[in-house]
């Protein structure tokens, strides 16, 4: 007990000096759902809150990792440290995967200012979004002062993700309707950034008259003082494999930190993402819990069975399990 105590102290230690090993020894933890992994992340929260954090959401194949691979150089070359996760269990961020790009993001394998980790592991009972929050908040405290995270806009787990970033950056391409339709009809959140992507296709000024178009619709909604205090959605054209365009991101995501700092909405923001993160966690224990308690018992097999005899309908089952639940642990008045 003694030995594993000191041990877990050691690698919570390394982790702030920003060791790389330790870092990634303790991602594996919080990926596997290890209870050393959600200690660890107790000792070194107070430690977070510094790293500036941007998320990459679109679709496959628009080219958030070689975006990220040019973003990351950008950063580096300024001389700011750099941790990437990449949350995309189709196409992990891996040295085949960006083989033959101009970019070469091996050489980053290398750079012991970029760190890079791939998580696609949806085994762990919490769930790949807790793991990833929780990954990113070892990122932070292990100093890297940029965090990207990468993930395919398309499952909740993934928008879950998303939510926890200063920055949300929408990542497109010529001919991606879909996210358009997905815009305007409300599904997806307005992002802080639009990066049109494979910006040599033909099309892409197309594409960029038709989201203005979406974003000054999504003004309508709002009031004229909502319109003038808030923040212009910039749309960058860009060309990742050949680093253009890279310039005028960096502008952006320095310009919306700006913004958000000088508005006091960086705060408000941490403090919305945290409420999430906090009912999130919250609610996967429960459910986690209340499964375990139901696993073997009778008297919900028999209101099951309720159920499926069509005498009682499912949310007056649910009702019933909840005023058991309750009743078990109501406070004495
Ligand atoms: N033509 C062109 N191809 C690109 C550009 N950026 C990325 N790609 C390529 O698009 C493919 C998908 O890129 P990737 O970064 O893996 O996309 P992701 O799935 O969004 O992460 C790769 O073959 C990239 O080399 C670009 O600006 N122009
Ligand atoms: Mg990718």
């Amino acid at each position: 007990m003694i030995a594993r105590a000191m041990t877990e102290t050691s690698l919570a230690q390394r982790l702030l000096n920003g060791d790389r090993r330790a870092l990634a020894r303790a991602i594996t933890l919080v990926e596997d759902d290890r209870p050393e992994g959600w200690e660890l992340v107790r000792e070194i929260y107070p430690h977070t809150g510094k790293a500036e954090v941007v998320g990459f959401t679109g679709p496959p194949g628009v080219g958030k990792s070689t975006l990220i691979g040019a973003l990351t150089k950008a950063r580096r070359a300024a001389g700011r440290t750099v941790g990437v996760l990449s949350i995309d269990p189709s196409s992990p961020f891996t040295h085949g995967a960006l083989l033959g790009d101009r970019i070469r993001l091996s050489e980053h394998f290398l750079d012991q200012g970029v760190f890079i980790r791939s998580m696609a592991n949806r085994g762990a009972l919490g769930g790949l979004s807790e793991a990833a929050l929780q990954a990113a908040l070892l990122l932070d405290a292990a100093g890297r002062q940029d965090v990207f995270v990468e993930t395919v806009g398309v499952g909740q787990a993934e928008i879950d993700i998303i939510d926890h970033a200063d920055t949300i950056v929408l990542v497109l391409m010529p001919g991606s309707g879909d996210s358009i339709q997905a815009l305007k009809a409300g599904v997806m959140e307005i992002p802080d950034v639009i990066v049109i992507n494979k910006a040599e296709h033909p099309l892409t000024d197309t594409m960029v008259r038709e989201i203005r178009g979406v974003l000054s619709l999504a003004n309508l909604d709002r009031s004229p003082e909502e319109v003038r205090g808030s923040w212009r959605v910039p749309i960058i054209k860009t060309e990742a494999t050949h680093g253009r365009g890279i310039e005028e991101l960096v502008s952006a995501l320095d310009e919306h930190r700006a913004h958000i700092l000088s508005k006091g909405q960086l705060s408000e923001r941490r403090r919305r993402n945290l409420r999430n993160e906090v009912l999130a966690i919250a609610t996967a224990r429960m459910r986690r819990r209340l499964e375990e308690e139901l696993r073997e018992d009778s008297e919900f097999q028999h209101l099951l069975d309720e159920v499926v005899e069509r005498r009682l309908d499912p949310a007056s089952a649910a009702a019933t399990l909840l005023e058991r639940a309750a009743g078990v642990e109501q406070p004495v008045e």
